[in-house]
């Protein structure tokens, strides 16, 4: 019997994926059928103690990260994905990225109002879930809060249901995309709460019919800035998807593979997120270019930056937003919002700030000679945005980060159960038997 969905309007995307799909899944089976012994790779000993470093082994659709040209969603760079999404005043929609994500397709501008009408009529929450997240300590981390709400979304997920009744593993993608299109829709909201409660009134208002996905966001965060809107749109799309490998993707395609609905796979990824060496970052940024500011003044010089940085450098710790696992050049996210500033913002003397940090810190790094990326990534410059325009509490930046990702994420998911992967299953080895393998390999 055929998997029982609710049964909703809005049919294309599911028509658009189910035949992509088909023809995917005919794919993985061929290749595992000709080629699945074909070695295409080998591992150091070295990779095996960094943690699977640089290894190729995870396959993941929605995009590809190189060193050198940085990410591409389904195949276009970020500036491409700003000339040919459907977009609202300058920037791609919100809902456009996901639709490129979820089918590799560009959509029509119908095919993106389709999925902004559908995500903004799914946007409510349960009002035991605002009730839940109005109770929580203010204290709270707001990524603890964060990741609580998304878990406590995964009552009655369409997946859990499919998994009990009689649906064939075949179409429980279509249960994953029910509730992947609920994250995306509801993440604004339960990011909302927690900044309200945690940083204002705990005041906050319903989310429009009309507005897309950042728009919602924003207005419920308590602005009504087109220009803040803008800023947002950008954010979310920078931040939507950086390939299966980073912390915060494989923890959430990790736990999936056991078959754990969305949401209780990006909670954990979330989770992933929050430590300060990935998405955490961009609240460490904030907080140390807050203390620069304060001690070098509007108007710093270069040496001045010096200065600081290697203050931050002699207590051992690193310089927040630089360097990269995968990332060998400038992160092309940060070049654009150094262009978003350059385009949008007249004078800010913490981007100013920024700039400057950019002109020296990559030297510093170089003659450190450690960091095998001396450049900006994403958070360097993604937070002094936001401060721009007044949302200024840094521990909240994290939370945005994680919206955003819901994107990116949850697309992943869908494709995982609908290319039928298995449970993620490596192999862990004792020091004693690595030296062994490390032995034999030698002889
Ligand atoms: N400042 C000072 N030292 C740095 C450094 C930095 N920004 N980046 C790397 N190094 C050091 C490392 O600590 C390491 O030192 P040890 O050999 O003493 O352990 C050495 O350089 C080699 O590290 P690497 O191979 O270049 O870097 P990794 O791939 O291990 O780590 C990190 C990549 C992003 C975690 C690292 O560059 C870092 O800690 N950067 C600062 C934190 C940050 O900005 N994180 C966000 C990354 C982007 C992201 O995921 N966003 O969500």
């Amino acid at each position: 019997m055929a998997c029982k969905l609710l049964v909703r309007k809005f049919q294309s995307l599911r028509v658009i994926l189910e035949e992509k799909i088909t023809v995917n899944r005919e794919r993985v089976a061929k290749l595992r059928r000709d080629n699945g012994e074909t070695v295409i790779d080998q591992i150091t000993a070295d990779q095996i103690v960094k943690g699977m470093r640089g290894m190729r082994a995870l396959v993941n659709e929605t995009s590809t990260l190189d060193p050198y040209s940085g990410i591409k969603f389904r195949g276009l760079t970020i500036p491409e994905c700003q000339a040919r999404l459907p977009k609202k005043h300058n920037q791609p929609l919100p809902e456009s990225v996901y639709w490129l994500l979820l089918t590799g397709d560009i959509p029509t501008p119908s095919q993106a109002e389709e999925l902004r009408s559908e995500l903004a009529s799914r946007a409510s929450l349960p009002q035991h879930i605002e009730d839940m997240l109005n109770s929580l300590p203010k204290s709270l981390h707001p990524m603890v809060q964060l990741s609580i709400g998304v878990n406590s979304l995964c009552e009655g997920n369409q997946f859990d249901k499919a998994f009990k009744s009689d649906c064939k593993r075949a179409d429980y993608w279509k249960s994953a995309l029910e509730d992947a299109l609920n994250l995306v829709a509801k993440i604004p909201r339960i990011a909302a709460i927690i900044y309200r409660n945690a940083f204002k009134d705990g005041k906050i208002c319903a989310p429009s019919q009309s507005c897309d996905l950042a728009e919602n966001l924003g207005r419920m965060l308590g602005w009504d800035d087109p220009n803040f809107f803008e800023l947002l749109r950008l954010y979310l799309t920078l931040h939507s998807d950086h390939e299966g490998g980073n912390v915060s993707a494989h923890t959430t395609h990790l736990v999936g593979s056991g078959l754990c609905d969305v949401f209780r796979s990006y909670s954990s990824g979330l989770n992933a997120l929050a430590g300060p060496l990935h998405g955490l970052a961009n609240q460490e940024v904030l907080k140390w270019l807050i203390e620069l500011w304060k001690i070098v003044g509007d108007n710093p010089t270069e040496d001045d930056i010096r200065k600081y940085v290697e203050g931050t450098m002699k207590k051992g710790q690193v310089v927040p937003g630089y360097g990269h696992a995968v990332l060998r050049v400038p992160d092309p996210r940060f070049l654009i919002e150094l262009e978003y500033k350059k385009n949008y913002i007249q004078n800010d003397p913490l981007l100013n700030i920024v700039e400057l940090c950019y002109k020296v810190i990559p030297d510093m790094l170089k003659q450190q000679g450690k960091a095998k990326n001396p450049y900006p990534n994403v958070d360097a410059g993604s937070g002094a945005l936001l401060h721009h325009y007044g949302l200024r509490e840094y521990e909240f930046f994290t939370v945005l980060f994680g919206v955003s990702r819901a994107i990116g994420c949850s697309a992943s998911q869908v494709w995982d159960r609908a290319l039928l992967l298995p449970i993620e299953r490596p192999i862990s080895l004792t020091l004693e038997s690595l030296e062994e393998l490390v032995q034999q390999a030698k002889s």
